[in-house]
């Protein structure tokens, strides 16, 4: 085999079992690296860069390679730190997290960088006297999207918190070559863009060829008979080479720095010279790009599962190349005694996505490492725990099993042993229980059960709200928790207070830093010492400033990217998440036309002017999802089109919304729409972001949204609809029929109506009829409006009339809006991973004093 680049001897590192280990940095007597870098030094540093690396002067350089000598010169930084972190946990031997999710929606990460490490200020100071503006330089960096919403951003707070915490921790994913779609509004309509974000190089990640390794698919298993014993030969497979690429996550202001590790695929015929040799040009290039199809793009489905086999090699290409790196790195920190494994490693799914996790190091420990079956199987269960995200039936991840069998068939083999043993024990609980074995099981109907192999073989199984807690003690796992309640917890999410505050909002951090000090900065629950201020007027006028200048940087940013022109005396008001039935943006935007049908029917109506702002990227694949954009932009259209409607409404779609321009969206915001249906949003995140900026909710009572009404008290939030247990209720009575409403409610009649009768689509009046018949007949059997449009309409618009009025009254409202912030500190992701690690993890803090 002729490789060019990774020998198999590179591929495969001889790994002695135990090495010898640097002493702790205390021992060693050597100083950690401090960042002392003042302007001069990174005034120089920049221009060094641009002449070594582009022979420019400052003067002649594009914005583009200013940018890569900023990040560089930061990058340079964290790299001391780096080293240091990395030595300080081997020196430790810590126990390290592995947390592994298909998606790390990370944002854009100079600006937090410099925030973490020293101040921003520096920098800000630095290149103003070099005549460069920072914001400028910020807006080159490329985002990296390698996620669709909230689950994979929770990972990315999730990181950052770990850093800041000094908790020892590597993010675990794939190196999508194109992140989640770019989108435009074309006529109204969404149209998606590839994502290149890799185009112009990624100035903070660094390939670690010596960690590559291959990862198997295809061919069969032989079963081999010695005098050790019975062993399973994987013959005939095809290898897709992993390289991993690591990025630094720094913490704020500690030593710490971990690693998010992204794997990219290879193919290895890419490096097998031979097969160009023979000529067979074509094949090999085919093959190459086979190959590295598996880390070419993110999919964009959120909430919900498609079994497509790309999908099944990607989970299981990081998945098992993740595994084989953690047993390598515990070997090399210490040695072959695998029954501390659990207590130097802890592994993290991010709901099942990464599941194979399970058969694959249950296969590791026993077909690489010799180990027999209970053993393996106690391990795996004291080492990996398991997070759900959705109650949503159809984003429950299940793959058909021949596709299993086929594409990993010693995982495969591993599965149906599992599911053998399981339904082994199910049957001493429930003798007889066909049905509900079934139901349990994970392997059954020709369909592996991803959520079932999580939930029976990991040590922990936790929901991300109370409310999504109970509910999947109650109903989702009902049954497992019956034989099994000590793995059930509920740990609500978070969110970091650093990039969500302190970095997307300086003016309110100043503001806030004024009147209670920076201690909140690390201990975010300070926030309430705000609470007070809430009576004092002149606090209150200096919030209601603070909000008027994010909203004019809105406008300055909508009119430069959208060409749209927003008055910012309106009062904003947004939704912005994935699109989503569940989410019920159609309620929002049916609340609008009926708004638009009030002032024009009627001159003597009035009300507070108000912007609503829509920022969400539906699937490509998902039809009523687009329509609803559809419908939102043709709303935005006719209101515009009115004279006196316009005085009092005006409907913004918020292009490609992404972290940037949320980071931009939400310290503008002075209403936060949270509408899921009662028991569907298993937490939601956006919500938390909104109140910490300051905005008022109005929401259902779902997901954390309890939590917030439970926090800042029903007096400061607008609740409506209906409760969960309403909902859930309604479904098994399967009584509801939203005709009456449409029959007996001339407003909701009206606006649906307009739907289809060319108001909204003078050029297309047939294009909502499905979404119209989807709220009122249902098809093809499934319920007519099935996440309750119609049933919570009324309670909806009457929260909103009493939000008017409230905003008309400043102190009424900025008093809301400060006690908003002012508790918000509880949903800083620093006390979600501290719940985690108590709970959980049982990781020591890297000590750096
Ligand atoms: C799975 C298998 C196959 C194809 C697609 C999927 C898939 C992909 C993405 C399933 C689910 C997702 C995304 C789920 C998600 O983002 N859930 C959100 O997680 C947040 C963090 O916990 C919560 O706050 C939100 O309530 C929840 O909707």
């Amino acid at each position: 085999m002729g490789y060019i680049f990774l020998p198999s001897g590179a591929l495969y590192p001889r790994i002695p079992d135990v090495q010898n280990h640097p002493i702790s940095w205390k021992e060693r007597g050597t100083t950690l690296p401090t960042t002392t870098f003042d302007k001069e030094s990174i005034k120089a540093s920049i221009i060094g860069k641009l002449q070594r690396y582009n022979g420019r002067s400052l003067q002649e350089a594009s914005p583009q390679q200013i940018y890569k000598a900023v990040a560089s010169t930061v990058r340079d930084q964290i790299m001391q730190k780096f080293t240091a972190a990395r030595e300080e946990r081997k020196a430790n031997k810590s126990k390290r997290l592995y947390y592994l999710s298909v998606e790390f929606l990370m944002g854009r990460s100079m600006y937090c960088n410099m925030l973490n490490l020293v101040s921003t200020r520096e920098y800000r100071e630095a290149l103003q006297e070099l005549g460069i503006n920072l914001d400028d330089i910020l807006k080159e960096e490329p985002e990296p999207g390698l996620g669709n919403g909230g689950l994979g951003r929770l990972a990315a707070c999730f990181l950052d918190s770990l850093s800041s915490l000094d908790l020892p921790a590597m993010g675990c994913t794939i190196r999508y070559e194109y992140g989640l779609f770019r989108q435009k509004i074309i006529d109204g309509q969404q149209v998606e863009f590839p994502d290149s974000w890799l185009e112009n190089g990624n100035v903070w990640e660094m390939p670690v060829m010596e960690d590559a390794c291959e990862v198997h698919y295809g061919g069969h298993v032989d079963t081999v008979e010695d005098e050790t014993g019975t062993h399973f030969v994987h013959r005939d497979y095809y290898s897709v080479v992993a390289v991993p690429y690591d990025m630094p996550i720094v913490g704020y202001h500690t030593q710490t720095v971990n690693t998010l590790r992204t794997w990219s695929a290879r193919s290895k015929q890419r490096i097998d010279l031979n097969s160009f040799g023979r000529g067979n040009y074509a094949q090999a290039s085919q093959e190459i790009d086979l190959a590295e199809a598996i880390s070419k793009v993110l999919y964009p489905e959120d909430n919900h599962y498609e079994g497509k086999m790309l999908r099944l090699k990607q989970h299981y290409f990081f998945t098992s190349a993740t595994l084989q790196y953690i047993i390598r790195d515990f070997k090399k920190l210490h040695g072959t005694d695998w029954s501390i494994f659990p207590d130097k490693v802890c592994i993290h799914i991010n709901d099942t996505h990464p599941g194979l996790a399970i058969p694959e190091l249950m296969r590791l420990l026993m077909d690489q490492e010799g180990l027999g079956w209970d053993e393996s199987a106690q391990i795996v269960e004291k080492t990996i725990a398991y997070t759900n995200h959705t109650i949503m039936a159809e984003a429950l991840e299940k793959w058909p099993d021949a596709m299993v069998r086929q594409q990993l068939p010693r995982i495969y083999m591993i599965l149906e042993e599992m599911n053998r043993r399981l339904c082994q024990r199910l049957w001493n609980h429930f003798p007889g229980e066909w049905d509900r074995i079934a139901h349990m099981a994970i392997l059954a109907y020709d369909q592996v059960f991803m959520a079932n192999l999580c939930v029976a073989m990991t040590h922990s199984v936790n929901g991300v709200s109370q409310l999504h807690g109970d509910i999947l003690k109650e109903e989702t796992f009902h049954d497992f928790y019956q034989i099994m309640p000590e793995k059930f917890t509920a740990i609500t999410n978070g969110i970091t207070h650093r990039r969500w505050l302190m970095s997307c909002n300086p003016r309110l951090t100043d503001l806030i830093c004024e009147s209670i000090g920076d201690a909140w900065f690390t201990d975010p629950e300070r926030l309430s010492e705000l609470k007070p201020m809430a009576n004092d007027a002149a606090f209150r006028e200096k919030f209601a400033a603070v909000k008027q200048a994010n909203k004019d940087r809105l406008v300055k940013f909508l009119r430069d990217r959208q060409d749209v022109v927003v008055d910012p005396s309106f009062m904003f008001d947004c939704q912005s998440k994935r699109l989503h039935e569940y989410k019920r943006q159609m309620l929002n935007a049916l609340h609008i036309l009926v708004l638009y049908n009030r002032i024009v029917s009627d001159s003597g109506f009035t009300m507070q002017p108000r912007v609503f702002f829509f920022g969400a990227k539906a699937s490509p694949g998902y039809y009523r999802a687009k329509q609803i954009i559809r419908m939102i932009n043709a709303i935005a259209r006719l209101v515009d089109s009115h004279p006196r409607a316009r005085q009092f409404l005006k409907v913004v779609f918020l292009e490609n919304y992404d972290v940037s321009s949320a980071e931009i969206l939400i310290p503008a915001s002075e209403v936060s729409e949270q509408l899921s249906t009662a028991s569907k949003e298993a937490s939601g995140t956006g919500n938390m972001k909104f109140m910490m900026n300051g905005a008022v909710t109005i929401g259902t009572m779902d997901g954390a949204n309890v939590e917030i009404a439970e926090q800042v008290g029903m007096d400061n939030i607008y609740i409506f609809g209906m409760r969960s247990d309403t909902v859930r209720n309604l479904y098994a009575e399967r009584t509801y029929n939203p005709m009456s409403i449409f029959e007996t409610n001339h407003e909701i009649r009206q606006a649906m109506t307009q739907m289809i009768d060319g108001t909204l689509l003078p050029n297309a009046p047939a294009a909502l009829q499905d979404l119209y018949h989807s709220l009122l007949m249902g098809d093809y059997g499934s319920m007519a409006d099935p996440y309750f449009v119609l049933k919570d309409f009324g309670s909806y618009s009457m929260a909103q009339r009493r939000l008017n009025d409230d905003y008309m009254n400043p102190e009424k409202w900025w008093s809301m809006a400060v006690i908003n912030t002012a508790m918000s500190g509880i949903f800083s992701s620093d006390r979600t991973i501290r719940e985690y690690n108590e709970r959980i993890w049982h990781l020591t803090p890297l000590d750096w004093n």
